[in-house]
């Protein structure tokens, strides 16, 4: 386990509110975020609860026979170039004498609770992304951005000597750069960047950091010459704009480490989706519905680690022509279940698609978010 590192100097005293749109200046300064993420989480967990594991390459996941894929590997698992999503008999290739847990869902969920609790009672706003992940807005605790790294420190012995946990933390003026932060030094890093260094932190890091940039996306700033965050920032607003319309204004605000999204509790939280640009038009059933059951897993995943089920199905689909069509459907019971959310989700594609008319997007949602027992609406 890591000692906290402070890659950057401190300064004596959090900067004067001066022009910054890193974030609405709450109070007139700079807000305080704070991104915490277990690391390894499901691997460390199995070995607090087996300390034999520790050390050792673990992967946490589906059967190597069968096509299960890796949920999770332990740090010396990933020396042997193995990740999250790869499949399990790939991974169990490259590292031979690793061991295979299947996962325990019920033993991970107690444990993230209890590091949820500790976040809570260090800040008044938390928002839990996943199981293993939260932002904390600490703008109300903090009046200054050493006490601001010394929370943060303090945070992360609580959650190491209370959970037993090892977690990375990034802490920065706005959530984008706070996240990016936390994976910079992975395991056991505490990474601040200081309010007036987002643009310079991110700026060397690749497109994919950013949020919005996937696959696709990457691969066409790619063409354009753009590789590096910084690239991106540097792009034209109208080169960018021409090549991806609104999305690309977002994006380059996001290149230059400005993101105002505010910190905001589970409970207002109204909706998980997940949306798929395709390399080419697709055109064939098939293929859309194998499109749709990945978006549907996925949609799944998330509920279940964010622990709410949803109550309506939606699906966004966008033609060729970037006509764009979203439709959704109320369920009798919420859930949480991949299997029903894509059974639903078929019902709209079918009852919306045109049939052999070139489809550029896919996407899936679940809104109307509750808590899995009693069916307690959150909002
Ligand atoms: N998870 C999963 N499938 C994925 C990614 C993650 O089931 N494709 C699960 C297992 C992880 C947990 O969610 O332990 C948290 O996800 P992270 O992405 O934070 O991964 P880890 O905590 O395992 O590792 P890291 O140290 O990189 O955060
Ligand atoms: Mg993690």
């Amino acid at each position: 386990m890591h000692t906290p590192r402070l890659p950057l100097p401190l300064e004596s005293s959090g900067r004067p509110p001066e022009e910054n749109d890193s974030g609405p200046a709450r109070s007139g300064r700079h807000r305080t975020i704070l991104h915490l993420d277990l690391d390894a989480f499901y691997a460390a967990v199995e070995t607090l609860e087996n300390p034999d594991l520790a050390g050792k390459p673990v992967l946490v996941g589906g059967r190597p026979q069968g096509r299960g894929v890796v949920a999770t590997a332990s740090y010396a698992a990933r020396e042997y170039g193995i990740h999250s999503a790869m499949p399990m008999a790939r991974a169990v290739r490259l590292c031979p004498h690793a061991i295979v847990l299947s996962p325990r869902f019920d033993v991970y969920r107690q444990y993230s609770r209890r590091v949820m609790a500790i976040l809570q009672e260090s800040a008044s706003l938390l928002e839990k992304v996943s199981i293993d992940e939260a932002f904390l807005d600490l703008t109300e605790e903090v009046n200054d951005w050493q006490t601001a790294v010394l929370a943060a420190h303090r945070v992360q012995k609580r959650v190491r000597d209370e959970a037993g946990l090892s977690s990375s933390i990034g802490v920065a003026s706005n959530k984008l750069v706070a996240k990016i932060a936390s994976d910079h030094d992975k395991p056991g890093g505490l990474t601040v960047v200081q309010p007036g260094s987002e643009a310079s932190f991110v700026a060397p890091l690749p497109v994919r950091v950013i949020w919005g940039v996937g696959p696709v996306t990457a691969e066409k700033l790619a063409q354009m010459g753009v590789e590096t965050v910084g690239d991106l920032a540097r792009t034209s607003q109208r080169a960018l704009e021409a090549r991806f319309g609104d999305h690309g204004a977002a994006m380059r605000q996001r290149a230059r480490g400005i993101d105002r999204r505010p910190v905001s509790t589970d409970h207002e939280r109204k909706s998980v989706s997940r949306e798929t640009t395709f390399s080419q038009d697709l055109r064939d059933l098939g293929d859309l519905k194998r499109r749709l059951w990945q978006l549907s897993r996925s949609v799944a995943q998330r509920l279940q680690r964010a622990e709410v089920v949803a109550g309506t199905i939606a699906i966004k689909l966008r033609y060729g022509d970037f006509e764009t069509l979203t439709r959704q459907m109320s369920l009798d019971v919420a859930t949480h279940d991949d299997v029903r959310i894509y059974r639903a989700a078929l019902v709209l594609l079918e009852q919306t698609w045109e049939r052999g008319r070139p489809v550029r997007l896919l996407g899936v949602g679940g809104g109307h978010l509750a808590q899995p027992t009693g069916q307690l609406p959150l909002f």
